[in-house]
């Protein structure tokens, strides 16, 4: 038995009570509802004709992209036109009295929103964010308990009037971004401006120990009564307390809108914000009810204190110290999804630059997802962001998007610390039109720079803090005659010397040359690169051979030419990661390889090489670790070992290697880097590059494994096994997925193996490759070996031992019977006539016998079209193999071999 002791119950009671109440303010302190509504959305690919009809939907989830295998296969192009998404949202009865919005943070290029049938927005601009008010079109729960239908346009057609209209990158259409249903008190800060929360931070005034913080903003009242509110703004540190606060009180009559504007000022010993110190504070803005005190909405911002300034002597001051900006661009799609990432990835991205020891990212060629900006505040990571105007049309719709566009990029990353540039145009005089037309062109360069005027004034208007920047290719002449120089801040410069054009020593001479003559204006350089295929290596590395060795040397130079120069505020690397762009072929198609990563943001060595250069904590890593199959031929007929470079990437300045646990030397670090030769032997080979750091060892270790040819195909201690060559090359082509090496050309020596006659290929007028084609061989993704060729070949022999063989013989036809044009960004390709098709047909003869006969470019050896062939081949004793090409019409070509030893 229990006897009930009153005292207690009443206690219990009270404190149930207590808790109850406690709960319920809670509950009423979660004004404002946020949550993304991502799932279980049905979509349907297709024109407006056949709308919400047909029962082709399909389920996804945002963030969705139609375009996922269009842009990556051999197919030129990709669905450019309407999607639609369609959704069911339950509304409870109780948002009755709630203001209710759909945001957006991005769709691929515009959209059309509909609740319920009912038209509630439209937005144009693939990469911002927007938002609509939506309770006028809802059905509420307690009515016949509907449930609501959201149906959404999504259209990515190119359209000359909405920039960007053109860019080496791909236009994905898609809810690309995340949805989000925002339910909030019918008294709010401004939620219809610009996809923005309504509320804007500045620091009118930052120093080493004091700042000011000013915050505007607008709130609504969209009840029918007169309102008393108190509005507050509190500024948090990261543990909770209170830095400052400041409050007003308004009184705001039935649906009106009021504007405020508070300065929070005598703020002392605040903590600053830098890349080593990333230091963030909150603001946090309320709304409170005057007569209940209840709290009506609040928003949370993020607050960094910093000052900074360009100098065009000194560069670039953080906090008033000198501060070269290092970073990269980055593009925001990934293999297998395109644009649709989840946040984390782009967080990710933003991770891998810090670790890389970057503290700048230019944020283009278009406003990125939320989690970008967040997290380069949170990492410390200065930014610019860009609004997407790339390409111009000479219309008032066109300028006026831009403008919109812009206005969107800068309300709505306006509160974010690491933003301290605004970039509104890119290359803008890539290709200009009317060449023949000087009065035309006249007109139409004045009307750019009279675009670039008013974006700069309306820039300058919204935020006169910020600097802001013009982005232009290395015409030099060209856009100082149009002005584009003269109207931003800053001038920022893409360029390639030693790429697309130049040598690596005119890219110093350029950047003082800027210095010499526009002495007045700090310079950025906003892109430099090289492509670098991760599976391409060489020996003998050469400009547009797209090895990964050609790269190192182009990053070598440009860093070291930039960090000489002072006055050169940043170098930012184009790009973070390699990207999807479908205008591209080369040796990965659809992908532009300046990726300091690979797509799915693997290391490459340059990357490896910022690090060496950039982090402070201790780093050593051996460079192309990836390249973990290697074949080589023997130096020599005795010495069977293969002599090759290996580089090590330290911040350190010894570095040890050593080989299968002997040490091969040490070497001094230069510039991050250091150099060895290792001799290589034929099996595994283990090496660990360590350095000391105050007697604390760190190391790196990578295994290879090497098969060693011998320089006589019939070697007893190096039995052959296979042979990969590719013809009219001279790289090394690693397939990771197979694990062979494919091996340069070379001539036949008795004993040895290798081509007789023809020369090799390259393709006429394109000053982009230095031997080989570019264009796109289909149904393959061996395009380095197929892109390259010998042509007018007569024989390739390999002296092997007796036994049974696989022969393979690759072609393609490099030449097209029209052309078509070269894309603008590959700067110097231009001019002059293309190849001329001609007619082959040639016999192929495997020991004499023939084994294919008349194969030729009208039939199956179509223009870009992979074709290859195995052939089974018996050696009998000292015959080798030995395959001769007859031409009947034309020349002959041949543009991969494979040989393999069956028993
Ligand atoms: C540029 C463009 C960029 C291209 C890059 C390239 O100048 O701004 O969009 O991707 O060159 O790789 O050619
Ligand atoms: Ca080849």
């Amino acid at each position: 038995m229990f006897k009930i002791d009153f005292a207690m119950f009443h206690k219990l009671i009270f404190s149930i009570f207590i808790l109850i109440f406690v709960t319920l303010s809670s509950i009423q302190a979660q004004h404002r509802i946020s949550t993304t509504i991502n799932s279980n959305w049905l979509f349907f690919k297709g024109d407006t004709t056949q709308k919400v009809v047909g029962n082709n939907w399909k389920p996804v989830s945002i963030p969705h992209t139609w375009n996922l295998q269009d842009v990556l296969d051999d197919e030129p192009g990709y669905y450019r036109g309407d999607g639609w998404y369609k959704k069911k949202l339950f509304i409870p009865a109780d948002w009755k009295e709630k203001d209710i919005y759909l945001y957006f943070e991005g769709a691929g290029q515009t959209a059309e929103v509909f609740v319920n049938g009912k038209l509630v927005g439209k937005h144009a601009g693939g990469y911002t964010f927007f938002s609509f008010p939506i309770r006028s079109a809802l059905n509420f729960a307690a009515e016949g308990n509907m449930a609501n239908e959201v149906v959404i346009k999504v259209n990515n057609s190119p359209n000359e009037n909405l920039p960007p209209i053109m860019g080496d990158f791909n236009i994905f259409g898609g809810l690309y971004r995340d949805v989000y249903l925002n339910v909030l008190d019918n008294v709010h800060f401004d939620a219809d401006k610009f996809g923005t929360n309504g509320v804007f931070i500045s620091t009118p005034l930052v120093n080493a120990t004091q700042a000011t913080v000013q915050v505007k903003g607008a709130f609504v009242n969209r009840t029918n009564s007169v309102k008393k509110v108190r509005i507050s703004h509190r500024i948090l540190k990261q543990d909770g307390d209170l830095l400052t606060e400041e409050k007003t009180r308004f009184t705001a009559e039935a649906g009106q809108k009021i504007d405020f504007e508070q300065s929070l000022k005598n703020i002392r010993n605040q903590r600053l914000w830098s890349p080593d110190d990333p230091y963030l504070y909150r603001i946090v803005s309320m709304i409170t009810d005057e007569t209940t005190g209840q709290i009506l909405d609040e928003v949370s911002n993020p607050l960094g204190f910093r000052w900074y300034r360009f100098d065009p002597n000194e560069g670039f001051f953080l906090n008033g110290k000198p501060l070269k900006l290092i970073g990269t661009s980055r593009h925001q799609d990934y293999p297998g999804m395109g644009n649709a990432l989840p946040d984390a990835m782009h967080v990710k991205d933003v991770e891998l630059l810090k670790e890389m020891g970057g503290n700048f990212l230019r944020v283009a060629h278009y406003p990125q997802d939320p989690a970008i900006l967040q997290t380069c505040d949170r990492l410390g990571i200065l930014a610019s962001v860009e609004t997407p105007v790339m390409g111009f049309t000479d219309s008032e719709a066109f300028a006026s998007s831009a403008k919109q566009q812009h206005l969107e990029v800068i309300r709505q990353s306006y509160n974010h610390p690491s933003v301290i540039i605004w970039s509104y145009m890119n290359e803008m005089l890539l290709r200009v039109p009317f060449a023949n037309d000087s009065t035309k062109q006249q007109n139409y360069l004045s009307h750019l720079a009279g675009l670039a005027q008013e974006l700069e004034d309306l820039t300058r208007k919204e935020d006169s803090e910020r600097y802001t920047l013009i982005p232009n290719h290395n015409a030099w002449e060209i856009y100082n005659k149009v002005g584009l120089t003269k109207i931003p801040k800053l001038v920022g410069w893409n360029v390639y010397f030693g790429w697309y054009y130049g040598t690596f020593d005119d890219f110093g001479e350029f950047m003082d040359k800027h210095h010499r003559e526009l002495p007045d204006k700090p310079i950025l350089i906003t892109e430099y690169g090289a492509d670098a295929d991760n599976r391409v290596h060489s020996t003998n590395p050469i400009k547009f051979d797209k090895s990964v060795e050609y790269t190192m040397a182009y990053h070598q130079a440009s860093l070291k030419a930039i960090l000489d120069r002072p006055f050169v505020a940043a170098g930012m690397v184009w790009n973070l990661n390699e990207f999807n762009t479908s205008v591209r072929s080369e040796t990965l198609p659809n992908i532009n390889p300046k990726g300091i990563m690979t797509y799915d943001r693997k290391e490459k060595d340059p990357y490896r090489f910022y690090k060496a250069n950039l982090i402070k904590t201790p780093y050593i890593q051996l460079g192309a670790k990836e390249w973990n199959r290697r074949t080589a031929v023997a130096d020599s007929e005795k010495d069977l070992i293969y002599s090759s470079t290996v580089l090590v990437f330290t911040n350190q300045p010894t570095v040890t290697l050593s080989l299968n646990g002997q040490k091969i030397g040490d070497a001094d670090s230069k510039q991050g880097v250091a150099k060895f030769n290792v001799p290589f032997t034929n099996g595994l080979n283990q090496l660990v590059a360590t350095a000391s750091v105050n007697g604390i060892i760190i190391s790196d270790q990578a295994d290879i494994m090497f098969t060693l040819i011998g320089q006589k195909l019939i070697n007893a201690q190096l039995p052959f096994s296979e042979l990969n060559v590719s013809l009219g090359d001279s790289r090394i082509f690693f397939d990771e997925k197979t694990g062979q090496n494919w091996l340069p050309e070379q001539a036949y020596q008795p004993g040895s193996w290798g081509y007789v006659g023809g020369k090799q290929f390259k393709m006429a007028n394109n000053s982009r490759v230095s031997f080989g084609g570019s264009r796109n061989i289909l149904d393959t993704e061996l395009d380095p070996i197929y892109q390259t060729q010998r042509t007018g070949i007569e024989e390739f022999k390999f002296d092997v031992p007796p036994g049974d063989y696989e022969l393979t013989l690759h072609f393609a036809e490099l030449i097209a019977k029209t052309n078509t044009s070269d894309i603008a960004f590959n700067v110097g390709s231009r001019g002059g006539p293309r190849d001329e098709f001609k007619a082959r047909s040639f016999d192929i003869l495997v020991n004499e016998k023939v084994v294919i006969s008349g194969l030729s470019n009208s039939e199956a050896l179509q223009t870009d079209q992979a074709v290859a062939i195995k052939y089974p081949v018996s050696v009998a004793r000292s015959e080798g193999v030995r395959v001769t090409f007859k031409a009947l019409v034309g020349e002959a070509v041949l543009n991969g071999i494979q040989l393999r030893k069956l028993r």
